[in-house]
């Protein structure tokens, strides 16, 4: 049986995170190292590696966390813009098996990333 990543542990209050919102569906937390002032990760309950495995009866939920997004970042005040990013699989930069939505703001961000 493969181990538990990070973000499940997370999710089963393993270990802490400074938790920004949460929901039966998903937890929004503050990223470890942030990149940006406002650095938060929304993530499913829902044990999914990457964008790619995401099916189609995950619709709803994909469709759920951007609404969380766009609320967090009301919450945190980020009314003069944000970036969202998902890094999916080796190429695209993920490092953490569990699908994640980066909401990054809090200052000018700079086009394209790297
Ligand atoms: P990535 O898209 O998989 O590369 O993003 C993973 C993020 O998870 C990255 O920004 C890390 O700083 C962050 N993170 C975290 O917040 N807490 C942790 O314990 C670990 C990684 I490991």
């Amino acid at each position: 049986m493969s181990e538990k990543t990070i973000f499940k542990r997370i999710i089963d209050g393993e270990i802490p995170a400074d938790i920004v919102y949460e929901d039966d569906l998903c937890l929004a937390f503050r990223d470890i190292a942030p990149k940006a002032p406002t650095h938060v990760l929304v993530i499913p309950k829902k044990e999914i590696a990457t964008l790619d495995d995401v099916t189609d009866e995950d619709a709803a939920l994909m469709g759920h966390l951007w609404i969380v997004v766009r609320d967090v970042a009301r919450k945190l005040h980020l009314d003069k813009g944000y970036r969202v990013v998902v890094n999916c699989k080796e190429e695209g930069g993920q490092e953490v098996p569990h699908v994640h939505l980066h909401l990054m703001g809090g200052r000018k961000l700079t086009w394209p990333p790297g």
